[in-house]
């Protein structure tokens, strides 16, 4: 029998220690998809259990430049915490971090519960309260940030940091898979796209995280619920003194420094 526990706690030390690790599928034979979110279950029990509070739900490796960029290819999903969100125009530490990286996301606010297997994107749009700009930064657990799907699952999803931009908008006034984003770096564009690059539309991604919260645990994602749909285009690595500015179409801009 695999110790679910003992596998979250070896990650949960490379995240506070900031020191990589290597895959668990490395040392674990058979290490599957369901194993590796029976061990992010257990890490996201201990993190609520040390006092922290899980404040979104984050689903990732929902567009073809993040599954070309990983090398895996199929959605998953993952928590965000409180500890976890940084201000908009606000600072990060690079030695907070292993391997920082930055992407550009939609998130969504629902404004009713959502729950079940046959929801369609269109259900979600008509249920979604505000959505906004954000920036994720992942930082993997793992050396070289490589990992095979049930590890970055077991990570937690490679989650580290949020930036959510200030000011809410109501998805009537969008045409939410036609939002182009372009993220600089120093004044650079390094990753631009569209949120049609989500799931043909980030809706799409709610709605496939309410299917797999149901089919797994019959959870339903409730009115509030907050959800980052993943990357619409790959992940930039982060260096001290680099300044991230993401303009998205129409939302304006999100930032951020590292010192
Ligand atoms: C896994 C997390 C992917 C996204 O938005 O696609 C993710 C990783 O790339 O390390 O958050
Ligand atoms: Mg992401």
């Amino acid at each position: 029998m695999l110790d679910y526990r003992v596998l979250a706690e070896y990650l949960l030390k490379a995240e506070k220690q900031k020191q990589a690790v290597s895959c668990i599928s490395d040392k674990v034979e058979h290490f599957n998809l369901e194993m590796g979110y029976r061990v992010q279950q257990e890490l996201v029990k201990s993190k609520v259990e040390s006092g922290n509070r899980v404040t979104a739900y984050k689903m990732g490796l929902t567009s073809q430049a993040k599954m070309k960029q990983m090398k895996v290819d199929t959605p998953i999903y993952g928590y965000i915490f409180d500890y976890m969100d940084v201000p908009d125009k606000g600072q990060i530490r690079m030695e907070d971090f292993i391997h920082p990286k930055v992407e550009a996301e939609l998130a969504f606010i629902l404004g009713e519960d959502i729950e079940g297997t046959n929801v369609t994107g269109e259900q979600v749009l008509e249920r979604t309260q505000w959505i906004l700009p954000a920036l994720e930064i992942i930082d993997s657990r793992y050396e070289n940030f490589r990992f095979k799907l049930p590890d970055v699952v077991a990570d937690n999803t490679s989650a580290s940091r949020v930036i959510f931009g200030n000011r809410l908008f109501q998805p009537q006034d969008f045409a939410v898979d036609s939002i182009g984003v372009s993220m600089s770096l120093n004044g650079e564009i390094r990753a631009s796209g569209v949120s049609s690059a989500v799931l043909g539309n980030p809706a799409n991604s709610v709605a496939l995280l309410a299917k797999m919260l149901y089919e797994e645990k019959k959870e339903k994602m409730k009115k509030g619920s907050v959800i980052l749909t993943g990357g619409i285009t790959e992940a930039v690595l982060l260096k001290k003194g680099d300044h991230v500015i993401t303009e998205y179409e129409g939302m304006g801009e999100v930032s951020f420094q590292v010192l």
